[in-house]
């Protein structure tokens, strides 16, 4: 794999911005995204606790434990809100994550502590999304299924995330009808999926107070370093083929992946992984094959 560091900038105006990262399809780390946030400061894990820790919450435990090509993750169990934030303030190494965790629903009052920054229109205000993950956790490679864009803004302690844009899917072990990566990139098993090798992307370490803009359709793959938390903001995907196609692959493509599941089981995965391995590996043939001639 070949990572090169994403671009950083403290400001930048909606059009330049649109121009250079949006049109592009390219991420960036914004540092003030977050500037007029009563958050930034406010979102201790004192706070978090004070305010919220009575709420019971689903944990969910390493996705390489579950099926490699099942999609979906079981919670492993239910604990109040103050536990888990004790173990991730305290940087207990787990593979705890709550993840897609709407906490405004439970806490209205949190959603007076940010706002959606101006930099581009079309936010989908009803799904503020937050992240948590304990030292150590990771997030599986994959690209979100809706295509919408997306600003994570880190709280609490350092994240790794590694980008990879739709050109290089082909070196990616996608896994049919998901949006999802079959190979675990964070332990690289080159034997089995040299094709990775290939692949050229970028990575950053996202640091408190920090902001990743992740286009449309990027590859992302999460690295909690410490225990930590963010808050995702999502903008749809501006182009009408890019609403048209996220929305294909919600209510279409997922919806068949289910049913498949359901109605197949073993087989259904077993034949997954299959071609996800089969149609990577052939690029890598090819080029061989090409080299040697
Ligand atoms: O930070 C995480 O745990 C996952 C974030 C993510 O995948 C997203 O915002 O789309
Ligand atoms: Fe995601």
């Amino acid at each position: 794999m070949r990572l090169k560091e994403v671009d950083v900038v403290e400001d930048i105006s909606p059009e330049e911005f649109y121009q250079k990262y949006v049109k592009t399809l390219t991420p960036v780390k914004l540092k003030n995204y977050s500037k007029e946030w009563a958050a930034r400061t406010k979102w201790t894990y004192d706070f978090l606790k004070e305010k919220a820790g009575h709420h019971q919450v689903k944990l969910h435990g390493a996705w390489q434990d579950n099926e490699p090509t099942r999609i979906e993750m079981p919670a492993v169990k239910e604990v109040p809100f103050k536990d888990y934030l004790d173990m991730l303030e305290n940087d207990v190494p787990s593979d705890l994550r709550i993840f897609l965790f709407n906490l405004f629903k439970l806490e209205p009052d949190l959603l007076e502590d940010f706002d959606y920054p101006p930099i581009m229109d079309g936010y989908l205000k009803d799904y503020p999304y937050m992240f948590f993950g304990a030292a150590g956790s990771d997030v599986r490679l994959h690209y979100d299924i809706d295509l919408s864009n997306v600003f994570i803004t880190q709280f609490g302690g350092t994240k790794r995330i590694t980008l990879f844009d739709q050109s290089q899917t082909k070196y990616l072990y996608k896994l049919p009808f998901t949006t999802h990566s079959a190979a675990d990139i964070g332990n690289a098993d080159y034997e089995k999926f040299p094709a990775l090798k290939l692949a050229e992307g970028w990575q950053t370490d996202l640091l408190p107070g920090e902001t990743l803009f992740m286009p449309s359709g990027i590859w992302h793959y999460i690295q909690y370093l410490d225990g930590s938390f963010s808050l995702s903001l999502r903008t749809l995907n501006p182009t009408r083929m890019g609403k048209l196609q996220g929305a294909y692959n919600v209510f279409v493509i997922r919806k068949l992946d289910e049913y498949f599941n359901k109605f197949y089981k073993n087989s259904w995965s077993d034949y997954k992984l299959k071609k996800a391995i089969e149609r990577t590996n052939e690029i890598v043939e090819e080029r061989e094959a090409d080299r040697l001639r």
